[in-house]
């Protein structure tokens, strides 16, 4: 089963990435599968280049550190391949504005930034050029993915109907708990790397004492009844969802065990503590060697570089492009 997934280095990654989508990738890794750090996505954002470059290789170690072992699975930077952005390019002259407009991400984006940058509103044909260059069959994703994700469907689709089948049609995949992570000190917003909460994000690198405080001071409710109720009580909701997410239960079973708030916060720290200390403590020894981590970029983008020329060759030329090749 070919997988392709994708993270932007656009910040330290948090619970909501981890959960959502890096702790899928991890368990489904195999020779099948590919994940890309994104950094022509991270180009829609205005960050410093410097910081653009230590990111990405931040990314890069704490993907490692989370468990995605380049020796199984490929590990490339969407830069390296030149063929996502020729894709993006035929792709653009298939997608249309309409479509485009109509995309939730881009319309809270716009909203927060006035004078926004054209790839913010392209944002998602790049994405489907992605995915699409790979023949990939699933897609691990968090839930706000999943619309960007229809789009990289009706794209292909009308590819294929227009110049002969050409693309395979790929599919989303949610882990059972944990697609959607709400911000600790604002339960009804989605955890997010580009926006600043300090105290409603947790990381994968924040120390435990850290952890700690975030959770204990993450907003509740003063009904004081442990249940999940996303309606009424947003907060309770997300802390449950985090705590099936790192234990593989289902948040209603995990709302059984508990009485207390207090409760329930004091175990959930200690098992977000002991299942995040492993992987900032191998980050900190992987991010201490720079060149073997370029290696492993320098390894994953050769061997994804064969499978995106394949494709990117066979839908230039159903569009009449002289590629090379039959
Ligand atoms: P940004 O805020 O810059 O858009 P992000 O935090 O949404 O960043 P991305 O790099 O865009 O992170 O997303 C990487 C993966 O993490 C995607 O599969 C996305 O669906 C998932 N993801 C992001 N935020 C959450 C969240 N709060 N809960 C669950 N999954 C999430
Ligand atoms: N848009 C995604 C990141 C992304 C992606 C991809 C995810 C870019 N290309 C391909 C899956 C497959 C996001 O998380 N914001």
């Amino acid at each position: 089963m070919r997988i392709l997934s994708g993270i932007q280095p656009s910040g330290v990654m948090h619970v909501g990435n981890y959960l959502g989508a890096v702790k899928q990738w991890v368990t489904h890794q195999s020779a099948d599968s590919l994940y890309c750090i994104v950094d022509l996505h991270a180009l829609t954002l205005e960050l410093d280049p410097s910081v653009l470059r230590e990111q990405t290789i931040d990314t890069l170690a704490t993907l490692v550190a989370a468990g995605l072992d380049p020796d199984v699975c490929t590990l490339f930077l969407q830069s390296r391949i030149a063929f996502h952005a020729q894709l993006n390019w035929l792709l653009e002259c298939v997608a249309t504005f309409g479509e485009l407009s109509r995309m939730t991400q881009f319309k809270e984006k716009a909203e927060r930034k006035g004078g926004y940058r054209v790839g913010l509103f392209t944002y998602p044909v790049l994405m489907a050029a992605d995915i699409l260059l790979y023949d990939t069959e699933r897609v691990p994703v968090g839930d706000d993915q999943l619309q960007h994700l229809e789009l990289t469907r009706e794209i292909a689709e009308r590819f294929n109907n227009r110049y002969g089948d050409t693309f395979t049609l790929p599919e989303g995949m949610l882990p059972p708990s944990g697609a959607r992570v709400m911000d600790l000190q604002e339960p009804t917003h989605k955890m997010s790397k580009s926006v600043a909460s300090p105290l409603g994000q947790i990381t994968l690198l924040d120390d435990p004492r850290d952890i700690e405080r975030k959770i204990s001071r993450a907003v509740t409710d003063t009904d004081g009844e442990v249940r999940v109720d996303w309606e009424n009580k947003p907060g309770v909701s997300n802390l449950l969802e985090i705590y099936a997410g790192f234990s593989d239960e289902s948040p209603h079973d995990v709302a059984r065990r508990y009485e207390r708030y207090g409760e329930l916060k004091h175990d959930l720290a200690e098992l977000v503590i002991s299942s995040l200390s492993p992987i900032a403590q191998r980050y900190r020894e992987l991010r201490a060697d720079p060149g073997a981590l370029q290696s492993v970029l320098d390894a994953g983008s050769l061997k994804a570089t064969h499978v995106a020329a394949t494709t990117y060759q066979r839908a230039a030329r159903a569009m009449g492009l002289y590629a090379p090749g039959a």
